[in-house]
This record gives structure tokens, sequence and C-alpha cells, in this order.
């Protein structure tokens, strides 16, 4: 099976990527890493299946080089990876750990030495635990501690990035993790939620102002995005996924991109937000060269059994779907890029900043088959292809993910990579989709 598509059927200087984030490839045991509330998330039991954790991963603190190496020898163009705020500052804040920043300075320069443009996202979710123990997101002065850790790593390999993103993923950061509770710190309380749903927009903004203040370019949002469709055709599912649609796809883009929150969803948040909000917006809203898009799949959505402000139930229709149980559903990319040109980009440049599929695959003779994964590109960078023809503006595609990883809450038999990892002993090996992009990036 091959990628039908090659490079000359995307715009001059559309680049290809993969992604990866720091705890969950590199092994958080390593290199003086401070303590991070995914660690106590997971050692807390019934959080995390199998009990599984980050503190061994991929082992890629060691291996980056062998798979950069792999990065490269694909054909790919940049390589995104996230850097752990635990790693270089064990304590959230104050004395930064030498070895922390060592590693991602080389880490910068290992991309560079293999023509592999640098992507860095700053936070990809291991907040210092002693920060955590200060109300981490729920707590205003986050915005300024993750300013302080924005100007120490950014001092230090800010010259060689060639995009940046304070934060992935607001919305799982703030509303998966402290109102429906799958991700660290665990919280199901509607007032963390909206909390965390303003400060991390208005870290992201206090983030992006110091790499400005820096003389950095190049800087980015990067938002996840789920196609909402009512669950059947009752008024309720249809007002229910018009909800489901604007916490997960509004709220954040809103904030970051025309300095509101949508009405629908501020009416039920609005209680709970911190007094003055309001003042912020600015700084949420500060300027960016360029939106980033993550996407998966689509949810059939209806209303909760609770009746409470925010119960929203999924439902998974009869698509084919991948081991996560997610449909798949290329359609939904298309739309978001068509959705996002029309209402957000105002003509910035749109990379599908993350995209991929889970299988469990395993080695046999030293080859892993993935059909399906196959299967999945082709159809999502089809559409890709088709929005760049009808003129939305994608700049890049980065695919999620580089390595099998630990896939947060549901450990490491979730596997999102072109690039088997055999966990016990480490052991790299391309899947069939590495060798099918890799002759498609290379024809
Ligand atoms: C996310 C995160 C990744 C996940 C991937 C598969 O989008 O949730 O950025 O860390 O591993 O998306 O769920």
């Amino acid at each position: 099976m091959s990628i039908s598509l090659t490079r000359s059927d995307f715009p001059a200087g559309f680049s290809f990527g993969a992604a990866t984030s720091a705890y969950q490839i590199e092994g958080h045991r390593f290199g003086g890493a401070g303590s991070s509330h995914w660690d106590t998330f997971a050692a807390t039991p019934g959080n995390v299946a199998r009990g599984e954790n980050g503190s061994l991963a991929c082992d890629h603190y060691h291996r980056f080089e062998e798979d950069l190496d792999l990065a490269a020898a694909m054909g790919l163009d940049m390589y995104s990876f996230s850097t752990s705020w635990a790693r270089v500052l064990p304590e959230g804040r104050g004395t930064p750990n030498p070895e922390g920043l060592d590693f991602y300075d080389r880490l910068a320069d290992a991309c560079l030495a293999r023509n592999l443009k640098p992507f860095a996202t700053l936070y990809h979710w291991e907040l210092p635990s002693p920060l955590a123990d200060l109300g981490g997101w729920c707590n205003r002065d986050i915005a300024g501690w993750f300013a302080d850790f924005t100007e120490v790593l950014m001092r230090r390999i800010g010259d060689r990035m060639h995009l940046t993103a304070p934060i992935n993923e607001p919305w799982c950061v703030a509303w998966l993790s402290h109102f429906l509770g799958q991700h660290a710190p665990g919280l199901r309380d509607i007032r963390a939620a909206t909390r965390a749903m303003h400060h991390v927009g208005l870290a992201h903004g206090r983030s992006i102002e110091v790499m400005r203040g820096l003389g950095m370019s190049g800087l980015g949002c990067v938002t996840n995005h789920e196609y909402a469709a009512p669950a059947d055709a009752s008024p309720e599912a249809a007002q229910a996924a018009q909800l489901y649609d604007g916490i997960y796809n509004r709220w954040f883009l809103g904030g970051f991109r025309n300095g509101e929150y949508p009405a629908d969803v501020l009416q039920g948040l609005e209680p709970y937000m911190p007094v003055g909000w309001q003042d912020d917006m600015a700084t949420v809203s500060a300027p960016v060269d360029w939106l980033g898009l993550n996407y998966y799949t689509r949810k059939l959505i209806a209303p909760g059994a609770s009746g409470l402000w925010g119960d929203l139930a999924e439902t998974t229709g009869d698509l084919p779907q991948t081991s996560m149980g997610w449909e798949i559903y290329p359609e939904g990319l298309y739309h978001f890029l068509t959705w996002v040109s029309e209402n957000y980009a105002r003509d910035l440049p749109i990379y599908v900043t993350e995209n991929g599929m889970s299988a469990d695959e395993n080695v046999a003779n030293g080859k892993v088959d993935d059909p399906d994964r196959i299967d999945y590109i082709n159809s999502h960078l089809g559409v890709v292809q088709r929005a760049t023809i009808e003129g939305v503006p994608v700049a890049g595609y980065f695919f999620w993910s580089l390595l099998d990883n630990f896939e947060w809450a549901l450990g490491y038999d979730k596997r999102f990579g072109l690039i088997h990892v055999d966990f016990d002993g480490m052991a790299r090996t391309p899947k069939a989709s590495y060798h099918a992009l890799r002759s498609a990036l290379r024809r």
C-alpha cells in the first residue's frame, strides 16, 4: 500500500512533519526533571491504565539522535516537540535545572543538523507539582509563572525555533482535566474548570508577549477540534451538539482570535469566571503568526442524564473506528480547515499540527504492517489537499506521532507511531506507514 499524494500535490513550501511530546516520549525520571502532576496523577490508582506512567516512556532523553535520524530519513521538513516545564524548572519557578536546558539545547541543534525545522510547544501538560500545590491552572498567578518559564527557556533555544506555540490543546489542559477529570489533575469541578478555561488563555497571551519581547517570530496557537454532530434528530441533541462545539471548538479560538468568548458557553460559565476577566482579553488575544489545528475524529452528542449545564453525552456512530474507539471521519478535518479559515484565520497560515490514528500493532519478522494507518493518512491528506486547492492557506501537516508513546490515561497500548517502539527493549521499528510516507515525500 502507498500514499497516493506527493509534495507536488501541495502548494510550494508546504511542510510535512511529525509530532511528539515531552512526557509521552522522553523518560521523566532522567536529567533532573522535577515531579509533575502527571507523575502523581499516574501514581494514583485508577487514573492510568495498568498504573503506567511517563517515567521511562521511549527513553527519548537518551535516544533523541536515533529518533531524529529516523525523522530525517523519512524526508520530513519539520519536527514538532514539546518541552517539559518540570524538567526545566523542577520547582516551577526559580532556579532552572541546567541539565534540562542543556537537553533542549542539544535537541534544537540536533534538529538543525538534520535539516529538520524545529517546532517547539512549551507546555504539553506536565505541570510542576509545586505549582499544582498552589492551585495550578485554577490560580491566576500561573500566567506569570508560565511567562517566567517562557523567558528562561526561550532565552536558551528561541534563536533556533522555526515555529513556537505556548500551550498544546488548551481544551485538554482546562476542560478535559478540570471538568471531565480524565487527565491530570483529575478535577471535576465547574468553578475550577472555568478558571482554568480562562487562565490557560491568559498564560498563552503572556507567553506570546514574552517571546515577542525576545524578538521571536513564528509564534502561534494550537487548538484541538472534534466535529460535533447531534446523536439524533431531536432539538435537544442539536442543542447539546452546539454547546459541545462551543466548549470544544469555539471557546479558545474565540479568545485567541476575537478577544471574546462565545456567548452560548459564557452563559453557563459566567457565574464561575474570575472577577475582572474581561480586562485580560487583550492579552489572551495577543497577535499570533499562524494557527495550529489538531484533529482526529467526530463525536455524536446528546444531552447528559443529569440535566446540569455542560452535561453532554458522547455516543459513537457506525463509521470505522481506531483502537481509541474514535470514528475515522476525514470530512471533519476539511470542515475545520474551511471553518477556521473563514472565521478566525484572517489570512494567517494554518497548520494541521496533529493528525493520526492508533492501532494495536506488533512486529512480525522485523516488520509492522499498518494498512489502516496508510488509509487514514491518504484520506486525511486528501482533504487537506482539497482545502488548499480551494484556497485555504494550509502551510503544513504534522503526523501524530513519530513514535508509539505514552497515551496519557490509556497508557502504552494505544500505538499512534509511524515507528513502533518495543517498550521492553526500546527497539524502534519503522512501520509500513513510515516507509509509505518516506517514498511519497521523496517522490
Ligand atoms: C492530544 C495530544 C496528544 C495525544 C494524541 C492522541 O491531542 O490529545 O496532543 O498528546 O497523544 O492526540 O490522543
